[in-house]
């Protein structure tokens, strides 16, 4: 018996000698690690999340060398989303890099473009600063494959967006594709792999001279930095992200979407892709990027264009699960928002003038299976108030919420401020509403009551 003890005491010992000398071992193995991740970098994810939770809207851009072709190669319109051109028609290295001179965006204005985010009620923008075709978007001193130095515009558009940003009062974030590259030796490329000897290469190699220190620059030489995120983590191994992690305590505030590495250990917050879950994520942070039409990167001939309704629609159902929207714009290569783009972020941002306050800092419905639409939530400290985003007006001039026994204070119309007669009943609380809707698309009932109101 006490010998087994003795052994259990040594064994005990070398497992914490072996997780000082490598504290990865914490990370890499222990159960999704978001713990370890938590205490790895900078400040806790609770804080660094705080400003993200609040936001719930945010523009994705993407905007890169394949806003030349405009989904367009050989007289031919691709049928796959414009920024995967150059793997799609296995385009030559040379080749696709002979689009560079022709990628001259004068027309592109950083203070235009924050402008429209936040009149769209956007609270942060998350730009591709380098995408899977290797070319940077910015000044980098790693690779003359950059708009710097390899086009006639001579200018660093994520300088000026970062300085725009940063006058206007907006949260910036970068997107960089840290794994597929199709450009510089040693990239990884999905679906099959590299079409030209050109890429070949040492990943490893790679890691080290083109994503390492673009990253670096990416979190040093533009100020605050409020989020990073990765994309596509082909062959990803947890030796490529260790060298990738330590670059992350450059900005210790921003926080990091989860696909880093292929196992999706790191991160703050999960990424649905065109899509919204069900019930949301219990219990984790998320965020829907989603496209406006069918691509991320321009594609002249994509009239696929999501009506508004939809996509305010989109807004309160994530809102209502506790989740974000990332809404992309993918610029001409003039540098300039399509049109349909800035039409729609108009739209959004004259109902988010009159229902924002039912979607900023609050938290997901306790309420579901609503008929007529969505709830959103915010505690205070005597009770609760209930945002009811209605999209079904009810005829009848009854809006029921079924269900809800909590004692109600008051009810009003966001829209107006006009106060409404509410009642707690038998089958829920019922609010007496005026027959036609103040918005066609979603109206909002501001419903106070008593304590709180926990998810059912
Ligand atoms: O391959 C990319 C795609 O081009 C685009 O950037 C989206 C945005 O989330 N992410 C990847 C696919 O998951």
């Amino acid at each position: 018996m006490s010998l087994l003890s003795h052994r259990i005491g040594w064994v005990l010992v070398v497992a914490c000698l072996m997780m000082v000398a490598f504290p990865s071992i914490l990370w890499a193995q222990s159960d999704p690690s978001e713990q370890a991740w938590q205490k790895d970098y900078g400040a806790t994810h609770d804080q660094r999340m705080k400003w993200w939770r609040d936001a719930r809207f945010g523009m994705f851009i993407h905007w890169g060398v394949y806003s030349v072709p405009a989904g367009v190669w050989k007289g031919e319109e691709s049928k796959h989303i414009g920024e995967w051109l150059m793997l799609d028609y296995k385009i030559p290295v040379a080749e696709y890099a002979a689009l560079t001179p022709k990628f001259n965006p004068v027309k592109f204005d950083a203070d235009q473009w924050v402008r429209a985010a936040k009149e769209a009620g956007m609270k942060y923008m998350v730009i591709t600063a380098k995408h899977h075709d290797g070319f940077a978007m910015f000044h980098s001193h790693a690779s003359p494959y950059n708009i710097y130095d390899a086009t006639p515009f001579k200018r660093d558009p994520l300088k000026e967006l970062a300085d725009a940003c940063h006058r206007q009062g907006m949260k910036l974030g970068f997107y960089y594709s840290q794994a597929q590259d199709w450009h510089h030796p040693g990239g990884a490329a999905a679906k099959g792999g590299h079409w030209d000897p050109a890429q070949d290469g040492s990943m490893d190699e790679y890691i080290d001279k083109i994503a390492v220190p673009q990253i670096r620059e990416l979190l040093t030489n533009y100020g605050p930095v409020a989020v990073l995120w990765f994309d596509t983590p082909v062959n990803m191994t947890p030796q490529r992200v260790e060298k990738i992690l330590p670059l992350l305590k450059l900005q210790p505030e921003m926080v990091v979407n989860n696909r880093l590495d292929k196992n999706k250990l790191t991160g703050d917050f999960s990424t649905p892709e065109q899509k919204i879950p069900d019930t949301g994520i219990p219990g984790k942070d998320w965020e829907t990027c989603m496209t406006m039409n069918s691509t991320w990167g321009y594609k002249s001939f994509d009239h696929n264009w999501k009506p508004t309704e939809r996509l305010i629609r989109n807004l309160v159902d994530i809102a209502s699960k506790g989740g974000n929207y990332l809404l992309n714009v993918g610029p001409t290569s003039e540098g300039e928002f399509p049109k349909e783009s800035v039409e729609r972020l108009q739209e959004i941002g004259k109902w988010m003038k009159v229902n924002g306050e039912a979607i900023y800092g609050t938290t997901a419905s306790p309420l579901t299976g609503l008929t007529w639409g969505r709830c959103t939530k915010r505690e205070t400290p005597d009770g609760t108030t209930l945002y009811l985003h209605v999209f079904n007006w009810p005829g009848d001039g009854k809006l029921v919420v079924p269900g809800l026994s909590a004692p109600v204070e008051s009810a009003t119309l966001l829209a107006e401020g006009k106060k409404l007669e509410a009642n707690n009943s038998a089958e829920g609380v019922v609010v007496t509403v005026p027959t036609s809707a103040p918005d066609a698309i979603s109206s909002t009932v501001v419903l106070k009551v008593k304590g709180k109101v926990e998810a059912r």
